[in-house]
């Protein structure tokens, strides 16, 4: 008898995971980053590991998601967002990310929109949003984050328990864009999502520069010569009462991870 209950509870629990639709669906509320225009399911509660964030997200209703979550204890924000089913394979969300540091004064904000094409398994996302950081913010960490931030995803599950994904930002006014690509893996019965993949991106800065005066080549301090002179033994002679501002473009790339538990 306890064989046959056994056997009945697991055949019920298999049962129970096939009339699901798909598998990935409950995590299709987020590419790594990004939301989607797809809500979590209601009630559904998950811990989300991205990098050096960690946040907890939680579904009060069908259409509202709410979240609190932290960039390594520096710094202590709350999300929220509403789902607003357009049409059959049409989702849209608007939603916001506050917060502030833990430590010193200010504050940051990141409202936003995104609508998402397709099924949780199969779809493409665009989305627009502001990133605020207040005066005193950028004062005290010398980041100044203001500006439009244009988002993109999309995801493709292979079934079999993978997929892939691709995220990508772009934000004007820094001239900076990022792109995500990783694979989508999920274990523990659909509870577990493991995003792998890379960060790429491409930024600018701005460096103070010198205009040019001219080139010592005898390396007593005068100007010699306004060409280029051949060879490295010379001196160039800047004009440092004139400094102008450049943009400087820079690349980087390494490895990403996020992490998903569903409770
Ligand atoms: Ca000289």
């Amino acid at each position: 008898m306890k064989k046959l209950l056994v056997l009945f509870a697991i055949a019920t629990s298999f049962a129970g995971f096939s009339q699901e639709s798909a598998a990935s669906s409950l995590h299709a509320s987020r590419y790594i980053f990004s939301p989607t225009g797809f809500n979590l399911p209601k009630d559904s509660i998950y811990l989300n590991v991205v990098g050096p964030m960690i946040d907890v997200q939680y579904a009060p209703t069908e259409n509202i998601t709410v979240g609190i979550g932290t960039p390594i204890f520096t710094a202590i924000y709350l999300t929220g967002g509403y789902s607003i089913p357009v049409s059959k394979n049409i989702h849209a969300r608007v939603g916001g990310l506050f917060g502030a540091p833990l430590t010193g004064a200010g504050s940051f904000a990141l409202p936003y929109a995104v609508m998402t094409f397709g099924t949780p398994d199969n779809n493409a996302t665009l989305g627009v949003g502001y990133s605020y950081t207040s005066p005193s913010l950028i004062q005290n960490t010398g980041f100044d984050l203001n500006g439009v931030a244009i988002n993109g995803g999309a995801y493709k599950d292979f079934g079999g328990k993978t997929g892939l994904l691709v995220e990508g930002w772009y934000l004007p006014q820094l001239q900076t864009a990022l792109i995500m690509p990783a694979f989508r893996i999920y274990t523990k019965r659909n509870r577990r999502y493991w995003n792998i993949g890379f960060i790429a991106a491409s930024y600018t800065y701005d460096e103070v520069g010198y205009p040019v005066i001219g080139y010592d080549t005898n390396w007593d301090g005068i100007v010699d010569t306004q060409e280029p002179p051949g060879g490295e033994n010379y001196d160039t002679i800047y004009n440092y009462d004139n400094p102008f501002v450049q943009k400087v473009r820079n690349f980087f790339r390494f490895p990403i991870f996020s992490y998903a538990m569903y409770f």
